[in-house]
């Protein structure tokens, strides 16, 4: 390989804060969607269906938020407990130092600045908390790049309003976010709108907080598969609320700077036929659509036809075009974990798959534990196809490898598949650098172990750091280095040159 990392490039990993803090009745937090997303265990897998064969969705209709109210101990719901980051904060950090890191991604957690998402007045003790937390990371020498929202939309703001269905939650976002602009001034210089802001048509209750009545279905990838009006209205408040997100940023600190984040990206036909090349083109276009209006700042062409043939329309404010392009990112990020495959679904006008995972397999990768392709070289597909379109500088926000680990009595794991997957992504990654593309940083997914996203696992680990703890929440929560730690530190020491797994 002839690449070499641009000086300064910025190595770290990435967390969520609905994934690691817990203590989500604790320091004045309010309840947020993610405090009702259930943990799938095998049980639930097979007595509900598969809802996505290997990636069960944990959605909570109406029904099951207002049980989870009603009778908490009957439901498993890790991500209230995450790892116990709210008070293990100092430590985890540490470690990440140990580790080199020049930057760490995290969130906040709305719901602990505003408790119901839209008060009059911040919960000073959230305040505080993330600025004990920046201060800790600085004094590393460790930049934090802060997600505004992962998945973790204020509850009040779901059950009251529909999420982002409606423009008081933008209102209340915009609130939320000129508030931590301000208080973290000069603290923190990169910022992100949403997480993943596609996942909307998979995630809608996490990741805009749609709740929809009725139970989720079994045999169906997306519980909530349709309601294409209303995620595409709740999508178009989003990618509004982003862009005045960026418009407020650049007035309040012109030192920092604000992007995007996406992700499911490359799509491979399944055939040479051209019906699967096109059933590409569509699924393509359901995924460009979020960062050609974060990055070019206007609707592209080809929705209308969508938007016409499904009777789908959007309400928007009279200066709405204006704001989106005016609050265009000024750089993008992604989440890669996959490729996709698509085969011809004799629709003339398609609907977005919607799903997690593709449905069809690629018999020539390999899967983890999960079902998930592994896919290097789409990897450096993807990157170049990016950086063709936006001509942005890209930063890699998630990449990583969710698997069983095995720890010895100590709590350390030889975990060679992670340190295989690591190093074969960031060679691709290195590839594409050599390429031309403008890369500045990579974060690799969950350096520490963390709750499962899509299924609130604890056993799906990413961690180069193990944490003893189950999918109940039972263990010590003691930090372990695994043999990943050792490697990624390595790589971060020699500007990701030597990439061998020597030990
Ligand atoms: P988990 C699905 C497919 C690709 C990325 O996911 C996804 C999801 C959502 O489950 O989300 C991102 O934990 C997300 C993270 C998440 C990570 O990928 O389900 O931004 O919050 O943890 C991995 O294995």
């Amino acid at each position: 390989m002839t690449k070499t990392f641009p000086k300064g490039f910025l190595w770290g990993g990435a967390t969520a804060a609905n994934q690691i803090e817990g203590a989500y009745n604790e320091g004045g937090r309010g309840l947020a969607t993610s405090d009702f997303a259930r943990l799938i265990t095998d049980e639930i897998r097979e007595t509900e269906g598969a809802f996505d064969e290997h990636v069960p969705h944990n959605a909570a209709s109406a029904e099951m938020v207002a049980d989870m109210k009603k009778n908490p101990e009957k439901w498993a719901l890790p991500k209230r407990r995450g790892i116990g980051f709210y008070h293990t904060y100092k430590e985890d950090i540490a470690l990440f130092a140990e580790m080199g890191f020049k930057v760490f991604r995290l969130s906040i957690s709305w719901s602990r600045i505003f408790p119901n998402g839209d008060d009059d007045t911040p919960n000073e003790e959230g305040l505080a908390f993330y600025d004990k937390v920046f201060d800790e990371c600085h004094k590393h020498g460790i930049e934090p790049m802060v997600t505004l929202c992962h998945f973790d939309t204020p509850l009040h703001l779901a059950e009251k309003y529909g999420g982002f269905l409606s423009r008081h939650t933008v209102d209340a976002f915009v609130h939320y976010v000129e508030t931590v602009l301000k208080r973290y001034k000069g603290k923190v210089k990169y910022w992100l709108t949403f997480n993943e802001i596609n996942n909307v048509l998979s995630n809608p209750f996490t990741s805009s907080g749609l709740i929809f009545d009725g139970a989720p279905t079994a045999n169906t990838c997306n519980p909530y598969l349709g309601h294409w009006q209303e995620k595409f209205q709740a999508v178009h408040n989003q990618m509004v609320a982003s862009a005045l997100a960026v418009i407020k940023c650049h007035e309040i600190d012109p030192e920092a700077k604000m992007g995007n984040m996406l992700c499911r990206l490359e799509n491979y036909a399944e055939s040479t036929k051209p019906e699967d090349q096109l059933q590409v083109l569509f699924e393509d276009h359901f995924n460009w659509f979020f960062t050609d209006v974060q990055c070019k700042g206007k609707y592209p062409y080809y929705m209308k036809r969508f938007f016409d043939e499904n009777a789908i329309t959007i309400a928007m404010e009279e200066n709405d075009l204006e704001v989106l392009q005016q609050g265009t990112v000024d750089f993008i990020t992604i989440s890669y974990y996959m490729t996709y495959v698509m085969r011809f679904k004799g629709e003339k006008v398609p609907k977005p798959t919607g799903r997690l995972v593709s449905d069809i397999k690629n018999p020539n990768l390999e899967m983890s534990g999960w079902g998930w392709p592994i896919d290097p070289i789409g990897f450096r597909i993807t990157l170049n196809h990016i950086y063709d379109r936006y001509q942005l500088p890209i930063f890699i926000s998630e990449n990583g490898l969710g698997a069983i680990d095995q720890a010895d009595a100590n709590g350390y794991v030889e975990d060679d598949y992670r340190i295989d997957y690591m190093k074969r992504h960031i060679e691709q990654m290195g590839e594409a650098i050599t390429d031309g593309v403008d890369i500045f940083g990579y974060a690799w997914w969950g350096p520490i172990d963390l709750i499962s996203s899509g299924t609130s696992e604890m056993k799906k680990r990413y961690g180069m750091i193990y944490v003893d703890l189950d999918d109940y929440g039972n263990g010590t929560a003691k930090r372990t280095r695994k043999k990943s730690f050792y490697y990624y530190k390595q790589v971060i020491e020699s500007n990701g040159e030597n990439l061998e797994n020597n030990s």
